[in-house]
């Protein structure tokens, strides 16, 4: 299994410029952690900072360089499970079985942080391959917006899904990086291979949707360390076979169902801010 996305892809930032940046976005996730931990800013989001002149641009906002929002269960929120409900639209004839076996998978790797994916299942025959095209079906179906009740809407398939650029090698893709904020971005596609493996997929793109990046992955936290790489870039190195890596690396071959550190600041904050209750 080859990568798992490209949400990246068609930014205007140039590679460069984003892979300097992803550093800083990371030690300033772990600031605003500790900053919230010495209680120094209230835990709700900080609100955008109004200037002589306001840039809505959401695909820029899509990028969430810096974590809209932070937690950790039980320290900055009650602690308290947060549901999130998850509008899961069946390709073709994909069996339900086999789309909750991925969701009892995946939820293994959000049940430290009292988080569950609870799905819903509909099914519906999609055309095509290109995941921008598939993101037109699955949006269509639902008005452009996740219907009320439901704080994302999913497609799993079994098609090998591909994308302008990167090829078939896409096995998911999020609509954007904490698409959870908004209504019309709270999208994702994923394929369903049976096994471990249609997990890690889908419970990665729920990750991107709650805020996290892959550059908030690491090949240490998942429980073996004999790789001993502490932080990997995307275009880092990948472990070698038979290691492995959290959830939010970007291969989806060596993932284990874990989170580490800075995934679930991201992951449990959006959960807590943006999860319909
Ligand atoms: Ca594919
Ligand atoms: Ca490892
Ligand atoms: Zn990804």
């Amino acid at each position: 299994m080859g990568i798992l996305e490209g949400e990246d892809q068609g930014l205007t930032v140039s590679p460069e410029k984003g892979l300097m940046k992803r550093p800083l976005a990371l030690i300033a996730a772990l600031a605003v952690a500790a900053a919230l931990l010495a209680g120094l800013v209230p835990s709700s989001s900080p609100a955008a900072v109004a200037g002589p002149i306001s840039l809505i641009d959401e695909e820029i906002d899509c990028l969430e360089a810096v974590p809209e929002t932070v937690g950790i269960a039980g320290t900055t929120d009650n602690g308290a499970k947060v549901v999130v409900d998850v509008l899961v639209y069946l390709d073709g004839s994909l069996k339900e079985q086999d789309a909750k076996n991925i969701f009892t998978t995946a939820n293994r790797a959000y049940k430290p942080m009292n988080i569950e994916m609870k799905a819903t299942y509909r099914r519906h025959t999609f055309t095509g391959t290109d995941v921008g095209v598939l993101f037109d079906q699955l949006k269509d179906l639902v008005g452009g917006v996740r219907p009320k009740g439901f704080d994302i809407v999913k497609l799993l398939t079994r098609k090998d899904i591909e994308a302008a650029g990167i090829g078939k090698g896409v096995a998911g893709i999020a609509d954007c990086i904490g698409g959870i904020r908004f209504d019309h971005r709270s999208f994702a596609i994923s394929e369903a291979p049976r096994g471990d493996i249609g997990g890690v997929i889908t419970g990665h793109e729920v990750g991107h949707l709650m805020g996290a990046h892959h550059h908030y992955s690491n090949c240490y936290e998942d429980g073996d360390t004999s790789d001993g790489i502490l932080v990997v870039l995307p275009t880092g190195p990948v472990p070698t076979a038979g290691k492995s890596c959290t959830l939010m690396y970007p291969s989806a071959g060596p993932n284990k169902f874990v989170f580490g550190t800075a995934e679930s600041l991201a992951i449990r904050g959006h959960a807590n801010s943006f999860a319909r209750p």
